[in-house]
């Protein structure tokens, strides 16, 4: 049988409205810049894939180098683990990392998710472990809101329409520790026993960030059991050496995996003893192939791995995860996709369709589409 070879790729911008508009350190987020991937197939196979590019200018440059790198691997065979390889030569001396490493992510996606269909598997499946619901957390919201609507929008996280989450994950990096404080404590009473991580998104130094946990640490929910889940990125996200002090110096958890680019930075992570969870988000680690060998690290170091966005496909990589831990679940894609991510009592289950869990709505798209 003559292999399949890539015939197309074809790029798409959308701008997808948040149901919940997120209130960040940087302002208030209230949609969601995608670069949306079809990919065809000699064999009349198409893969697709979807790319989150955080901030709308970065949106265009992202869809432009999707349609060149479209160009680079037009006609090759569809074989994720070569064009990988590919792709990592022509980024070899200008480096894999921003618009570059996310398009090489994207394509590397779009193409497992072919490689699934031809072979009529979910992608769980073809990657040799069975689709199996996936702890997850809603991190749909809790922004730097103050603790008025804090506890309101934690509540509703929560029940997430009838979903049953048993965790939700709280934003954090007040201008001072005790409004820090009075967000934990405002998000602890009104969720109760449920499981709740934090995250700083990178915005304090080593000192501040001792002094933040062990305040969290000293506090009488924290004896109770009811202490953090974990503590996200709390300092400069490739300060492995800082990560791995504040480790030494507090006891909570800490995790980091969204800004490692590609399994080396994993690698170094580990290395630098920098934390107890890993978080890989399956762009910035160059796509299903760049997780295969990010897992791989994680569990010759024994670390719980948990994904980071992109809940559809992530679902089922955690699934292939020996170390799997949790699965964050945003929405932000779902107003283009024909079906959203199942969730049941607070656990996700991959599909058993085939494929890796995405598929347009194209009359959304048509809706949501911006020229670029
Ligand atoms: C995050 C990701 C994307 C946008 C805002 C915040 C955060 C997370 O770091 O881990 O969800
Ligand atoms: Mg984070």
């Amino acid at each position: 049988m003559r292999p399949a070879v890539i015939r197309r790729l074809e790029a798409r911008a959308v701008m997808t409205p948040f149901a919940r508009p997120l209130v960040t350190g940087g302002g208030t987020v209230e949609a969601a810049p995608l670069a949306l991937i079809d990919l065809e197939r000699s064999d009349g196979v198409s893969g697709v894939a979807y790319l989150y590019c955080y901030t709308p200018p970065a949106l265009a440059p992202v869809c432009r180098m999707l349609d060149a790198f479209g160009e680079v691997i037009a006609g090759e065979p569809a074989e994720p683990f070569r064009l990988e390889r590919l792709l990592q030569s022509k980024l070899r001396l200008l480096g894999a990392q921003g618009i570059a490493g996310m398009a090489l992510a994207g394509i590397d996606m779009a193409l497992w998710d072919a490689a699934a269909k031809a072979a009529g598997l979910p992608l769980a499946r073809l990657l040799g472990a069975a689709p199996r619901p996936i702890p997850a957390y809603n991190s749909n919201g809790l922004g730097l809101s103050g603790p008025e609507r804090l506890a309101d929008e934690a509540r509703a996280l929560l029940d997430g329409a009838g979903r049953g989450f048993r965790a939700v994950k709280l934003r954090l990096g007040y201008p001072t520790a005790a409004e820090d404080l009075a967000a934990v404590r405002a998000v602890r009473e009104a969720v109760g026993d449920a499981e709740l991580p934090v995250d700083y998104n990178q915005a304090l130094s080593v000192a501040e960030a001792v002094r933040r946990i062990a305040a969290f640490e000293a506090t009488p929910e924290s004896a109770a059991g009811r202490g953090l889940a974990w503590v996200e990125e709390p300092v400069r996200a490739d300060d492995y050496a800082g990560m791995a002090e504040i480790r030494r110096r507090t006891r909570t958890p800490i995790q980091l995996g969204e800004n490692c680019w590609g399994p080396h930075d994993v690698a170094r992570a580990i290395d630098a003893g920098a934390c107890d969870h890993l978080m890989p988000d399956v762009m910035k680690i160059y796509g299903v192939t760049g997780w295969l060998r990010a897992a791989a690290l994680a569990e010759a170091a024994n670390l719980p791995v948990s994904s980071h966005l992109f809940p559809e496909i992530s679902a089922h990589l955690l699934a292939a995860t020996p170390t799997a831990h949790r699965l964050e679940y945003v929405d932000w894609a779902e107003p283009v996709l024909a079906e959203g991510l199942s969730i049941r009592d607070g656990a996700a289950a991959a599909s058993e369709a085939p494929g890796s869990g995405i598929a347009w709505d194209e009359a959304a798209v048509a809706r949501y589409r911006v020229s670029y």
